[in-house]
């Protein structure tokens, strides 16, 4: 088994719906929810003219690997009604595997840690409150360290509690 982190954004329609069902269906399907952050209300990055986001990052376990795992949120972001878009536009659910263990995969399809996961506050915040001291395996460096280094975006905690 491993431990691995995932990112949920949602920016379209009932975002913490989504992303709970987002959550549920992953429960569902081979990977076992540890812990869930506090929702964040994030600024856009990327792409400034579209509504604010709401992120979290759960804590999962699970015997899948690598490829099966990101096929599996595949899945679950069509079910959900995800559509084709333009980069880094609105979404009605974005899953991201942030970490996989110790892992570092690089495949053409998969970019294990994520390959942006350092230069966010919008993961790095809720990565953090979940687990600060954990390293990134290719930086070595902490969430903490990292969270430290990054400048603007705006993230706010929201008051939903995801206790368990
Ligand atoms: N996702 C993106 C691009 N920009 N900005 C915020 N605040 N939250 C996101 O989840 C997000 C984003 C691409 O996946
Ligand atoms: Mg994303
Ligand atoms: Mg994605």
């Amino acid at each position: 088994m491993k431990r691995v982190y995932l990112g949920f954004g949602s920016n379209i329609g009932d975002r913490e719906k989504n992303i709970r069902a987002a959550v549920e269906r992953l429960q569902a399907s081979g990977a076992k929810l540890l812990r869930l952050s506090s929702f964040y209300e994030t600024e856009p990055v990327g792409y400034e003219k579209q509504r604010w986001f709401l992120n979290c990052v759960g804590e999962f376990e699970t015997g899948l690997f690598p490829l099966q795992l990101l096929h599996r949120t595949q899945k679950i972001e069509i079910a959900l009604g995800r559509k084709r878009e333009i980069v880094n536009g609105p979404r009605t659910i974005d899953i991201d595997i942030l970490l996989y263990g110790d892992a570092v995969v690089n495949t053409g399809e998969l970019e294990i840690p994520h390959p942006r996961f350092r230069e966010r506050r919008f993961v790095l915040a809720p990565l953090a409150e979940l687990n600060p001291a954990l390293r990134d395996p290719v930086t070595g460096r902490s969430v903490a360290q990292l969270l430290e280094a990054v400048e603007g975006q705006a993230v706010r905690k929201t008051d939903s509690e995801n206790k368990g």
